[in-house]
């Protein structure tokens, strides 16, 4: 190699290379059940960085679907094609369990879905976004078993299956044109024929994955009340059992600034067989909010992913550039971003696990009413936090590598243009922060939290390794206390923040002071400057109009004169 040639970095086995990963694995699953799973972790982490799955995700990302709307004979056909590459990565990841290992009898017990979001975690950044249809098949499934009856029994186990060949992925198709956020606003309307049978007739205008066989969608019954009162959940086939289309339209395929390799369609639904999820008695957002708590986390398992991608290819790149005679890894400035990134990663993965966690004992039955209640408060709290440090962490780590990471060819534009949509699919960070005053108000959300936190920490108030974070996250939880009730729609998403900072800072605490106890004080370290950037706001806002007006002067009389020559 020529001398003047950089060394590239070389992409690590990310569950080996991940000791914070790894730590909280062993934290909150004890050492039988974190030893049990650890081969597959590292299974996993050795496929999702080998230079072929790379290229496969490369690939992927430079052969976008194709819609093919009629035959060459003329028959409307609607077919949506996608590249093998996004297909193979797909089948890796059914393969190891992605959607499969939470519904299997194995040896994780409540911890079954702690384990599964490393692995979602460490295969979502090279599944070149597969892992959103495996985020709606997850989240179809438990809302089939959750909701549904013995005919959806045939469809949940393809959408557990690890049999790559016979399993199904679905759709979530909830945005109309009247808005995403507002689903009240659904126009589909269902039709029960004289047969039994119910048809859909409406548009649905951005539907992701739209080649999963199955979806659950939102409809109202014809005499239904208007508003999300009045809607139903269904599910329906994007072909009928002889392959025909179902009466779906494929209107175009959605040009996007990322998930290239997905495709995302408007449809025309024109007499579409469906079927009712439980009674179509206008219970269906209720219903269809079980398939959106899970996707939230899919969404921020991958925005912990990302981080952690990111952070990856930054350090590899820091250990072989040279800068102004000395290795990047040991200039000052650049070590402090990589810090900086850590903690974002560790914060990430604090509230995340924490979601897994709550949601493993939900599904095994053996969750307190104080979990439930942490669950429906930190999942919109966690979907939005660990979105938004993601985008800007990946921006961060494309920053790191220079002008060889805004190259196509170096991975890190289409890891940052895939990770710009986690802020906005699947509720954007103000539906979200509304969400949790939703919660709040229902559900007695923030209480649950907040206690978890101050009992959660009061045993460690006076331990060395962590005793400053630990102030600090009380201080910021007896704050949010005293400004949550005020805090109103326009202070909504500060206050969100501020819980996930908070609770982020919390957990890194407990798992910082478990560690420092076995001789290890990054996670400590990592609390400490989490909760030194600061927890909770000193105020909220409580009126926002700056961002509306014309930033000047209210009036011409308050106009100042310009500064004469001599003034200047
Ligand atoms: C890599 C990972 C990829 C992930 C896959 C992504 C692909 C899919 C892409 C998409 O589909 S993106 C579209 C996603 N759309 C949204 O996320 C919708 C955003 N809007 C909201 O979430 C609004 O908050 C919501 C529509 C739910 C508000 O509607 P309403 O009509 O103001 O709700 P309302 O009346 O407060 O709640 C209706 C019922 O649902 C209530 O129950 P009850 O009928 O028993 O009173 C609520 O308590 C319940 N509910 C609402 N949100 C809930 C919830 N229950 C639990 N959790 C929630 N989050």
């Amino acid at each position: 190699m020529s001398p003047s040639l950089q060394t590239p970095p070389a992409l690590p086995n990310s569950w080996r290379s991940d000791a914070l990963l790894r730590e909280s694995l062993q934290w909150r699953l004890g050492d039988d059940i974190y030893r049990a799973a650890a081969p597959e972790l590292d299974a996993m982490g050795a496929t999702a960085t080998a230079p072929e799955t790379i290229s496969l995700a490369l690939r992927a990302e430079q052969e976008p679907p194709v819609h093919v709307p009629y035959s060459t004979w003329g028959e409307r056909v609607d077919e949506i094609r996608v590249s093998d590459a996004y297909l193979r990565l797909g089948a890796m990841g059914v393969r190891a369990g992605v959607t499969a290992l939470p519904y299997e009898a194995g040896p994780y017990g409540p911890h079954a879905r702690v384990v599964w979001g490393a692995l979602i975690a460490l295969w979502g950044p090279s599944s070149a976004l597969y892992s959103c249809p495996v985020a709606m098949a997850d989240a179809a499934a438990r809302t089939l078993l959750v909701h549904g009856g013995p005919s959806d029994v045939p469809v949940v186990e393809r959408l557990v299956s690890r049999d790559a060949g016979r399993a199904w992925t679905s759709g979530q198709w909830m945005t109309e044109t009247t808005g995403g956020s507002d689903v009240g606003g659904t126009e589909t309307v269902a039709r029960r024929g004289d047969d039994g049978l119910w048809r859909l007739h409406g548009t649905k205008w951005f539907t992701s994955a739209t080649t999963s066989e199955v979806a659950l969608t939102l409809a109202r019954p014809e005499g239904a009340p208007a508003g999300s009162r009045g809607l139903s959940l269904f599910r329906v086939h994007r072909r009928t059992d002889d392959g025909g289309s179902n009466g779906i339209v494929v209107r175009r395929l959605k040009d996007k600034l990322g998930t290239r390799s997905l495709p995302t369609a408007e449809l025309e639904l024109d007499g579409t067989i469906a079927w009712p999820v439980g009674e179509p008695d206008g219970g269906g957002l209720r219903r269809m909010a079980t398939m959106l708590t899970l996707t939230r986390i899919h969404n921020a398992l991958n925005a912990a992913g990302a981080l952690g991608r990111g952070l990856a290819w930054a350090r590899s790149f820091a250990e072989v550039r040279d800068v102004g005679g000395r290795r990047l890894a040991s200039a000052p400035a650049h070590r402090a971003t990589l810090s900086d990134l850590a903690v974002d990663h560790a914060a990430a993965l604090a509230l995340v696990l924490k979601c897994c966690e709550l949601t493993g004992r939900v599904e095994h039955g053996s969750a307190t009413g104080e979990d439930e209640r942490m669950l429906r408060g930190l999942t919109p709290v966690t979907k939005l936090a660990t979105a938004r440090w993601a985008v800007a962490g990946v921006a961060e780590a494309m920053e790191c590598l220079g002008g060889v990471g805004y190259c196509e060819d170096s991975g890190l534009p289409a890891l940052v243009r895939n990770t710009h949509v986690m802020p906005i699919w699947e509720g954007t960070t103000n539906v979200l922060a509304l969400d949790l005053q939703r919660a709040m108000a229902r559900a007695g959300a923030l209480e649950a939290l907040l206690a978890d936190v101050t009992e959660g920490l009061a045993p460690l108030r006076t331990d060395a390794a962590v005793e400053k974070p630990v102030a600090a996250a009380l201080e910021s939880a007896a704050r949010i206390a005293e400004i949550a009730g005020s805090a109103g729609e326009a202070g909504a998403r500060e206050l969100a923040l501020a819980v996930g900072r908070t609770v982020a800072c919390a957990e890194l605490c407990r798992q910082g002071a478990w560690a420092a106890r076995r001789g290890r004080g990054r996670t400590a370290a990592a609390a400490a400057r989490l909760a030194e950037r600061g927890l909770a706001p000193g105020s909220i806002h409580d009126e926002a109009q700056l961002g509306l007006a014309e930033w000047g002067p209210e009036d011409d009389s308050e106009a100042v004169s310009e500064p004469s020559d001599a003034a200047r």
